[in-house]
């Protein structure tokens, strides 16, 4: 028992030395982080939704749990087999270390010097467990153990129980210091830069978002606290706007890098958007409206003079993610732009601060990386981006989708009229028509509200006139093109979920 405690101590005091000196020198080299970063990117597509469903924004710190309890269960078998097997600690200190380094290195933005929080680790765990499990104080001595517990005699058992209280206090304080220093050294980097995010005054739009028509009814912009969010980062990356820089490369005339200060001296548009991930199911959350404010695309690589073979735009951020768009969908007048506002304030940094891209009518996934960092023209027979490399459309067009908000699915409501109603989206199509059906039965149109472009869900409300009795509600658009959404259902991989959105209610 004093082995496997010693084991954890010992393990708890070596991340936290860890975490001290990355949150001092690289945030992102953590060990914690860089392994559940690891383990984010070896996990099967299928599970990663999964995951993203059932445990939505939790999805995170249930992981760094998990990773916790392997480490801690890993120390507290080399504790208790190392106190008689010394070659175990050494051996289970290194198999934690050597796992850490390799996740470290692993990462897509990794340095060299990422290796050294998880060798730190390993060599604090390993010296602090050796020392712990010394025969002085566990009683393990060789020479005596096999004259079993009872074979030490009792005051000396009392003394070496004492000596080692006292040392595993004094670990595990060592521990809770390091990690409090740590997640003070971490807060005080995210206030810096929400400091720095709030200190920002975005310049107006040379080309203002035309005004909302007039009919549109609330709800038509999504706030920045209430929009989804999807990721694949463990913390929120905390970048230094005077610091950052975007690089533009790869098949271009001429190479540019860019400062925010030069992005923000560029005339910038505003315009309502709506963002959709591709993970949605039917009827999902992962949809939202905001104005977003930003830099048009299209001349600043005219500036950089895209190679005519070049057919992929590769968006990459800092933490590696990379995001690829069809250069013909980027380039072909839609507003697809360099983003810094969101909702007339700077990008929050959950998304994408300080600049983002954004594609309308193309999925997250395709469209729309955050933390942006570098812009580099390539081909799609030379690149697989993240999501592509794990089977995903390579292209990534949204699909024609509708949503029944209201009623809630299993509402109670009373008989006569009850207003349906709900949003149906095909960004850069539009929608053309949205019908509800009742029970299977003739579908009706409902009526569409204002809408500013057809970059943007619409908002759309149907009068029913509801008899007593259960009930199910079916919804489907009809998309610029004149396509109807598809009946089929489809899952959300690879490339979008397809079918009607269908409620049950019952009517008293
Ligand atoms: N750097 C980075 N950018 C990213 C992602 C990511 O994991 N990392 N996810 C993408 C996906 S899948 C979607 S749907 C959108 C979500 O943007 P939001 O979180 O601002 O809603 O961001 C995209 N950009
Ligand atoms: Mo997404």
């Amino acid at each position: 028992m004093k082995g496997a405690i010693a084991g954890v101590l010992a393990a708890g005091f070596g991340v936290a030395a860890a975490e001290l000196l990355a949150a001092v020198t690289r945030p992102a080299a953590g060990p914690l982080v860089a392994v559940g970063g690891a383990v984010v990117d070896a996990t099967p597509a299928a599970v990663k939704e999964l995951a993203i469903r059932e445990l939505g924004t939790h999805d995170k710190p249930a992981l760094l749990t998990g990773i916790a309890v392997v480490v801690a269960l890993v120390a507290a078998a080399a504790g208790a087999l190392g106190r008689r097997r010394r070659w175990v600690i050494p051996a289970g200190a290194g198999l934690l270390g050597l796992a850490g380094v390799a996740a470290a290195l692993s990462r897509p933005a990794s340095v060299p010097f990422d290796a050294v929080p998880a060798l730190l680790a390993a060599a604090v765990a390993g010296l602090v467990l050796w020392s712990l499990t010394r025969p002085s104080l566990t009683g393990a001595s060789s020479t005596f153990s096999s004259a079993g517990p009872t074979g030490t005699p009792a005051p000396m058992r009392s003394l070496e129980r004492r000596r080692f209280l006292r040392a595993a206090a004094l670990v595990a304080a060592g521990a809770v210091a390091a990690e409090g220093g740590a997640t003070l050294v971490k807060r005080s980097r995210g206030d810096a830069a929400a400091r720095s995010r709030e200190a920002i005054r975005l310049p107006a739009a040379a080309d203002p978002a035309p005004p909302l028509p007039a009919g549109v009814a609330p709800g038509f912009r999504t706030a920045n606290t209430a929009f989804y969010r999807v990721d694949t980062a463990l913390t929120v990356p905390r970048i230094d706007p005077d610091a950052w820089s975007l690089r533009v490369h790869g098949m271009v005339g001429r190479e540019l890098r860019l400062s925010l200060a030069d992005l923000l001296r560029r005339p910038l548009i505003e315009r309502d958007v709506t963002l959709n991930c591709v993970s949605n199911e039917v009827g999902g959350p992962y949809v939202g409206t905001a104005r977003w404010l930003g830099v048009p695309l299209a001349p600043l690589l005219r500036e950089a003079g895209v190679a005519a073979a070049a057919d992929q735009l590769v968006a990459r951020s800092v933490d590696g993610m990379t995001i690829g768009t069809p250069v013909a969908t980027a380039l072909d007048g839609r507003d697809t732009m360099l983003v810094v506002g969101m909702n007339g304030e700077p990008l929050p940094l959950e998304h994408g601060f300080p600049v983002r891209m954004l594609t309308p009518g193309l999925y997250g996934y395709a469209g729309a990386c955050k933390w942006l960092t570098e812009l580099e023209l390539t081909r799609f027979d030379r690149f697989d981006a993240y999501w592509v490399k794990r089977g995903w459309a390579a292209d990534g067009p949204v699909k024609t989708a509708s949503r029944i908000d209201r009623p809630r699915p299993f509402d109670r409501l009373p008989a006569g009229r009850v207003t349906v109603a709900g949003v149906a989206w095909a960004q850069h199509r539009g929608i053309r028509a949205v019908e509800v059906s009742v029970d299977g039965g003739a579908w009706a149109r409902a009526e569409l509200l204002p809408v500013p472009s057809a970059d943007t869900w619409v908002q759309w409300r149907y009068s029913w006139t509801a008899t007593a009795g259960p009930h199910s509600i079916s919804v489907r658009a009809t998309d610029g093109t004149g396509a109807v959404q598809p009946a089929a259902r489809a899952t959300p991989f690879p490339s979008g979920a397809t079918g009607r959105h269908t409620i049950s209610v019952t009517v008293t």
